[in-house]
């Protein structure tokens, strides 16, 4: 942050690492990760120098930011960067990323205006337009704004793997570092639940949600009993859409029907509390916020069943395409939405 205020430079995180400054920001662009054209994403096709800072390409592999390959690339980090064909480094720096940093910004030229504010500002419209939304089921951007104003900025959030996780990354506000930890790259579901009892374990004072889907819940839904025994008094907020619905999502862009990735659920509510543990159904779109507070002020491991209105999956690359597509972005064949293939 630091770096990016003496040369006032905006910053973008991957999702993992989100909260490295706040999304608040001035600066900050919000998290780049969707492998299609997001708003944070047409700062990169004017960027000219990118400069990455502890960056794995794993994560997001550099074709997606890369697409003309015209990038200079200044890579900052621990170890030597590792290089694709789109993620030449025109300039490594080996060694401690503070002082690393410090030592550039000494040596740079601070721009005059920092770009990308009308794209940060979509962003923020986004969430604004969600939190005011009164369609149920709820839509994720009303899930998140309700999330937001339900926690304190140092409380912690863990996602797990799918729609939700994207919806999660880009647009709720994360106010400090590690305070929302999404798994990326591999991305193996399942991870939220004992993600959580391990977070309330670490820092028993802060309260902690698990954000999943119903299908990465029910991965491994067995360790509620790990988090009623170990008393780590976590919230399991389930995105409930009876689908993979990143795998759906997936399938409705490339193919144009779904296959195999709908299935029906348990009863949440009785199901929690089998292990012992509180169980709520959200009814109508005003319920969550305050059962969210509810759950979050009782100490108790609770369970929220959230209907999420899993159509807006596929309303959101309409959106974004229609906002101009931008070189390097390409229509896919059958459903005439921007091609993209999201990991995990
Ligand atoms: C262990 C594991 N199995 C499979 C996958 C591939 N995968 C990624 S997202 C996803 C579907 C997630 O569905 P759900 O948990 O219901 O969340 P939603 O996408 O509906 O938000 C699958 C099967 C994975 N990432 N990890």
């Amino acid at each position: 942050m630091r770096f990016a205020e003496k040369l006032n430079v905006p910053i973008a995180t991957t999702f993992m690492a989100k909260g490295v400054i706040p999304d608040t920001h001035p600066l900050a662009l919000g998290a780049i990760g969707l492998q299609m054209c997001d708003y944070v994403n047409h700062v990169f096709v004017e960027a000219d120098v990118v400069i990455a800072v502890g960056y794995d390409v794993v994560e997001y592999a550099p074709r997606s930011w890369n697409p003309t390959l015209d990038k200079r690339i200044v890579h900052v980090d621990m170890a030597p960067a590792e290089v694709d064909a789109a993620y030449i480094v025109d300039v490594g720096v080996v060694g401690d990323i503070a002082s690393s940093l410090d030592a550039l910004a000494q040596a740079a030229t601070p721009h005059a205006v920092a770009h990308g504010a009308q794209f940060r500002n979509m962003l923020h419209d986004e969430l604004a337009q969600g939190r005011c939304d009164s369609s149920f089921p709820l839509k994720p951007q009303r899930i998140l704004a309700d999330l937001r104003s339900a926690l304190a900025d140092d409380d912690i959030v863990i996602s797990d793997v799918g729609a939700h996780k994207l919806w999660l990354a880009r647009l709720f506000p994360c106010l400090q570092p590690n305070t929302c930890i999404i798994s990326n790259g591999f991305a193996a579901m399942g991870i939220a639940i004992p993600g959580a009892v391990a977070a309330k374990l670490a820092q028993p004072n802060r309260r902690v949600v698990a954000v999943t889907g119903d299908g990465g819940f029910l991965m491994n839904s067995q360790e509620l009993e790990t988090a009623a025994r170990l008393k780590a008094p976590i919230v399991v907020l389930v995105f409930n859409d009876r689908s993979y619905g990143l795998i759906r999502w997936k399938q409705m862009q490339q193919f144009g029907r779904p296959a195999f990735v709908d299935f029906s659920n348990p009863d949440f509510v009785k199901y929690a509390e089998s292990f012992g543990a509180n169980g709520m159904r959200i009814g109508s779109e005003e319920e969550l916020a305050p059962t969210l507070r509810r759950a979050l002020n009782s100490n108790q491991l609770t369970i929220i069943d959230c209907p999420v209105d899993a159509a807006e999956n596929l309303r959101l690359p309409q959106k974004l395409y229609a906002l101009t597509a931008p070189a390097g972005f390409k229509l896919s064949k059958q459903t005439h939405l921007p091609e993209f293939a999201v990991q995990g």
